[in-house]
């Protein structure tokens, strides 16, 4: 108990050591793949152009937190191979100050996984370093050749993607409430081989053929000795400028853009990247050949930008899915991005009846709002219980739309399938299972709206309560 208490006392911050996380992660992807370095470089362009042309959001920003963060990377993903890799991820990140929230299915859209995403959950959390990462576990059981499942899962079954230094630490992490600075440090760094690229691979090349051609995804989890960083995603104040721009820089985007069109009010969370790249990889010439190494290429590491916007509630996010399904159903975007411009002007055109202005958004409930006082509303609090459309229409409360911090599966499937070649569409059964997944988690999964729901609600109880 004592021990505990003074283990506590100088226990560093997990919202801390999720700072050093995402910074030691950063630098070791812009050293591991240049093209990303360059698309930073971008993105830093356009945001200066964005700030320097609009001193008000300036300001805004500056006010919500420091200029300088702005570029930084908001998210990165990683794909595992089994139930053990996936709890033991999960218990990782939760020194990390990251939770599982949401279940997403991928099998639908014809990619053999099904993800969560690890992220700070409160406010405070989110604000200090929104980073996340989004997760997703190979699903075997989808793939129809028996014995290639089984030679795949006996090749999971004998790597360890943590090293023995990380295991002690989220122990003693998990023994103690957290990890004092020196050990925060070793943590980050032992945690940091987990991600990193092996230029080795962990099969024969022959069996790499094999899950390649069962799917590519397969062979990106199954042929290596771990879950390497696939790609990092930073913020950007203007994705359609940076997706217009990348060909300029010598960077090969994707077709279109992900998520809902270009608006006055963000919604959700638009997001690009650039073709994953073709990189040497050192393969066995077979099973039993010692150390006689071949060379090889292997497609999967990329680079992403992101821009959010306003958390839509169930009733904003239904209207979202039937746009983009019709849409969608308008103009099929290619993956070889020849109607790219038919489909963003059928997307911009189908989503016309969704309300872009925050008042129609608050008031037809589509999305979630924080509200707080007024400098008139601090200067003569409301009673408590008082009418909040009162207090709004008299000036003594504002509202703010709460950034949406999860990810959305359409998009996501567009993200792989960008990533898997043009021609590596491919239909699997549809069968989300999220009861599998969270026996495989070890946890449950949070629920987004039930996240969103409680900061507006608490930005309510706030507004009445203050005195
Ligand atoms: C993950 C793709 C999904 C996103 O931002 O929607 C994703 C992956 O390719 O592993 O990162
Ligand atoms: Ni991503």
């Amino acid at each position: 108990m004592s021990v505990q208490t003074i283990t506590r006392a100088v226990a560093i911050s997990p919202n801390a050591i999720r700072t050093l996380f995402s910074t030691a992660m950063s630098e070791m992807y812009r050293t591991e793949v240049p093209a990303y370095q360059r698309l930073v470089e971008l993105v830093e362009e356009v945001n200066a152009a964005v700030l320097a042309a609009d001193p008000a959001e300036r300001h805004r920003l500056e006010a919500a937190g420091g200029l300088a963060r702005i570029s930084e990377e908001r998210h990165g993903a990683i794909r595992l191979g089994t139930a053990q890799e996936l709890s033991t991820m999960c218990r990782l990140f939760a020194v990390m100050g990251m939770h599982p929230v949401g279940y997403y299915d991928l099998s639908e859209a014809g990619v053999p996984v099904h993800s969560t995403a690890f992220r700070p959950v409160d406010g405070e959390a989110l604000n200090r370093n929104p980073f996340r990462v989004f997760t997703s576990l190979l699903r075997l059981d989808l793939i129809a050749d028996a014995d290639l499942r089984r030679e795949a899962e006996r090749v999971l079954a004998a790597r360890s993607i943590f090293t023995p230094g990380c295991l002690a630490l989220i122990e003693k992490a998990e023994a103690e409430g957290g990890l004092d600075e020196e050990d925060a440090d070793r943590f980050v760094a032992e945690a940091l081989e987990t991600f990193r690229w092996h230029s080795r691979a962990n099969v024969p090349l022959d069996l790499y053929n094999r899950l390649h051609d069962a799917h590519r995804l397969i062979a990106d989890v199954v042929s290596f000795k771990g879950p390497h960083i696939n790609h990092l995603t930073p913020r950007t104040l203007d994705i359609d400028a940076v997706q217009r721009m990348m060909p300029e820089k010598g960077i090969a985007p994707k077709a279109v853009v992900e998520g809902p069109p270009t608006r006055r009010c963000p919604i959700l969370l638009r997001q690009t990247s650039f073709k994953a790249l073709s990189e040497p990889v050192d393969f066995r010439a077979s099973d039993n050949d010692g150390d006689g190494w071949r060379s090889g290429v292997h497609t999967a590491r990329f680079g992403e930008i992101e821009q959010r916007g306003i958390a839509l509630t169930p009733k904003g996010r239904a209207l979202y899915d039937t746009l983009l399904q019709d849409s969608r159903r308008l103009v099929a975007p290619a993956a070889d991005g020849s109607n790219a411009a038919q489909y963003m002007a059928a997307l911009q055109e189908v989503f016309a009846p969704f309300p872009d202005s925050w008042d129609e958004i608050r008031r037809e409930g589509l999305g979630y709002f924080a509200y707080s006082l007024t400098e008139a509303g601090r200067r003569n609090p409301p009673a408590p219980g008082a009418d909040l459309e009162t207090l709004i229409e008299s000036g003594l409360v504002r509202f703010d739309p709460v950034v949406y911090e999860d990810f959305l599966p359409v998009s996501a499937a567009g993200i792989f399938q960008s990533n898997l070649g043009d021609d590596a569409q491919q239909d699997f059964t549809a069968s989300p299972n999220q009861q599998r997944f969270e026996a495989d988690l070890g946890a449950a999964v949070l629920n987004p709206f039930d996240l969103y729901a409680e900061v507006e609600r608490a930005s309510i109880a706030a507004c009445v309560a203050a005195k």
